[in-house]
């Protein structure tokens, strides 16, 4: 009978995917800026491929709703003597993962890991009366259930967009525990779905702390150019709680002799357009940032903001009003050198600073939402960003709930970003093939973009295909409702062909947009030598990046590039073992951090874009 009860209960877990992703309040804005608690460092963990963790002892059920008492969410502590209940775990005495930091690189059971990790985290904190409180993740991959002392704060799915759940009240005077289940199995109908070209990092892999907040408090603000004006600032400002009705918020960019109050309306909220002549344009030859304070009450909210237009002009591109040549590279959120996810802001440096080496004004952050730390270090070291959302190959585009599920990590994104003045361009997807369903679920979430933000360009990376005549066609339907023209192409690499014969390709592009190329590259392994014909050798990628850049150069409207890739990055479906052992090898930079020829052919061709553009800046 036992056994029955447990197997229908096994039966139950197996078909219930538990309550659709719970709704968060909203994001707050520059969350890290607020009176933060951090809870990074040791956590311990316990595997749970089986979810024992849901079962609930008492009931004999596995219940993954688990508001319940029953589960590793308790945290319980065995002891020898003769209890009621059998404690099969004991979070203190397991090992520990350093978070923020993927599971796969700490520890080497767990590189191939898909499935369940507990984590659980302790902490004192002595909570002010009158203060409100929120836990605040950067990014869990893929679907997490938050629990604090014991009681489920929610669930949440999408592995790159921060999760935030208020606490107020719940916080004990003292002694405090969080656990986390992490879960990174894939789902059909998941975004990204089953497939990918990288590695399906699991964990808490960015910062995690708890913000205090006043009793009425800015939750969000945007403080902005209006859409293609050098000249006017447009933005708002929201408080959340009982007395956001009727509130002042002074705006105050001092250095720009800016000081503004702002009334909330009955929602909260607070919108302005205010005349700003004498601003310092923001744009990677100078990334001026401007010191932004928000002040309501006792609470102020100080942020580094920069200032600038972006907008196209049949095939131009016009940053600040001036033509603009974009000089790019893709970059993964990976540090190839541990290798794993990066985890702050010294990995991140890192690669933006190779990223710089290179000569780029320009990166392509793929394929997924980055740290909103990489956000901020773009706009300080002068690097356009182009950010994007996981939907990936194939998506399940007639599944509502996927379609919600990419909608709202757009929104997020959109949220985290809105006021970092690097990122240019939101990219709604990569590689979709082209049907129906799919134009009219990618076309929903361009409608998305432009409706929460119009101020930036939309882009995706389009679909081409090739005629025995060797003309590349680009005519996505997708195209039209984009502002760039943007395509991956693989000429030289899975086109077949030798690099030497890229330069007879000729182009057909449908849209009279300004054209930019979201990826090119083939595989190089670092310090394997041979010809230009011999495929995975350096000389062989050198060769490709020289016809590439010839082929490109003879496009009517190209405007830029982020070849594919900065860095070479771990990737599951890359098994050749003698050139790739789990590495997808495009990287300019190898897992060792060593520069490959084909780095300083596009380094060169980087110089002499920005001597002709950018005075050599
Ligand atoms: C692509 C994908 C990228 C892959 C790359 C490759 O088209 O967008 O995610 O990693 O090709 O190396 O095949």
């Amino acid at each position: 009978m036992k056994m029955l009860l447990l197997a229908l209960a096994l039966g139950v877990a197996g078909i219930f995917t538990g309550p659709a992703a719970q709704a968060q309040t909203s994001l707050i804005q520059n969350a890290p800026a607020r009176r933060v608690l951090s809870l990074n460092g040791s956590w311990n963990y316990i595997i749970d491929p089986y979810e024992n963790g849901f079962y609930d002892y008492r009931r004999e059920a596995f219940d993954k709703s688990a508001t319940g008492k029953g589960g590793y969410y308790d945290n319980a502590k065995p002891s020898t003597a003769q209890e009621p209940e059998l404690i099969e775990y004991d979070f203190d005495h397991s090992a520990a993962l350093q978070i923020p930091g993927d599971w796969n690189s700490q520890d080497p059971k767990l590189l191939y890991y898909e499935g369940t990790i507990w984590l659980k985290k302790s902490f004192k904190i002595t909570p002010t009366a009158g203060k409100r409180y929120f836990i605040y993740f950067g990014a869990i991959n893929y679907e997490s259930h938050i629990y604090l002392n014991g009681k489920k704060l929610g669930m949440h799915q999408g592995g790159f967009t921060p999760i935030q759940y208020e606490v107020t009240g719940k916080l004990n005077s003292g002694d405090n525990f969080v656990v986390v289940k992490a879960d990174n199995t894939r789902h059909l109908d998941a975004v990204p779905t089953i497939n990918t070209d990288w590695w399906n990092y699991g964990g808490i892999t960015r910062d995690v702390y708890i913000a205090e907040a006043p009793e009425t408090f800015i939750v969000d603000y945007k403080v902005q150019l209006a859409k293609d004006n050098m000249s006017q600032l447009a933005g708002y400002v929201q408080l959340d709680g009982t007395g956001k009705t009727g509130q002042s918020v002074t705006l105050n960019i001092a250095e720009a002799g800016i000081k503004q109050i702002l009334k909330t309306d009955g929602d909260g909220r607070a919108t302005f357009s205010i005349p700003a002549k004498k601003l310092k344009l923001w744009s990677p030859q100078s990334p001026k940032l401007y010191a932004v304070s928000l002040t309501n009450g006792s609470e102020t909210v100080q942020d580094k903001i920069g200032f600038r237009t972006i907008q196209t002009k049949g095939q131009d591109i016009l940053l600040n009003g001036k033509s603009a040549f974009m000089r790019g590279i893709s970059i993964h959120d990976e540090n190839p050198l541990i290798p794993g996810r990066a985890r702050g802001e010294g990995d991140l440096r890192m690669l933006l600073t190779w990223a710089k080496e290179l000569g780029c004004n320009y990166v392509r952050l793929a394929h997924y939402p980055h740290n909103e730390a990489m956000l901020r270090l773009a706009d300080e070291m002068g690097l356009l960003v182009w950010a994007e959302v996981p939907v990936y190959w194939t998506i399940a585009w007639q599944n509502p709930a996927t379609y919600q599920n990419a909608e709202t990590q757009l929104s997020d994104l959109i949220s985290m970003g809105k006021n970092r003045a690097s990122i240019v361009v939101w990219s709604v997807g990569n590689e979709t093939p082209l049907s129906d369903p799919r134009l009219t679920f990618m076309t929903n979430l361009v409608k998305k973009a432009r409706a929460l933000d119009d101020t930036r360009l939309i882009a995706a990376a389009l679909e081409l295909h090739r005629t025995p005549d060797n003309v590349i066609h680009v005519d996505d339907p997708l195209g039209e409702f984009l502002d760039l023209t943007s395509f991956n192409e693989y000429a030289g690499w899975y086109w077949g062909g030798k690099p030497s014969e890229i330069t007879k390709y000729t182009f057909d592009i449908k849209y009279s947009k300004p054209v930019f190329i979201s990826e090119f590259g083939g595989d190089a392994l670092a310090g394997y030598h041979g010809d230009a014909e011999t495929r995975w050798s350096e000389e062989y990628q050198e060769s490709l990046y020289q016809n590439q850049l010839k082929m490109l150069g003879t496009i009517k409207g190209l405007r830029g590039m982020t070849p594919w890739i900065l860095a070479d990055f771990r990737a599951t479906r890359r098994q050749h073992p003698v050139y790739q052992n789990g590495f997808n090898r495009k990287g300019l930079i190898s897992s060792t951090g060593v520069k490959k020829k084909a780095f300083y052919v596009l380094q060169e061709y980087y110089r002499q874009q920005a001597a002709k553009y950018d005075g050599g800046k």
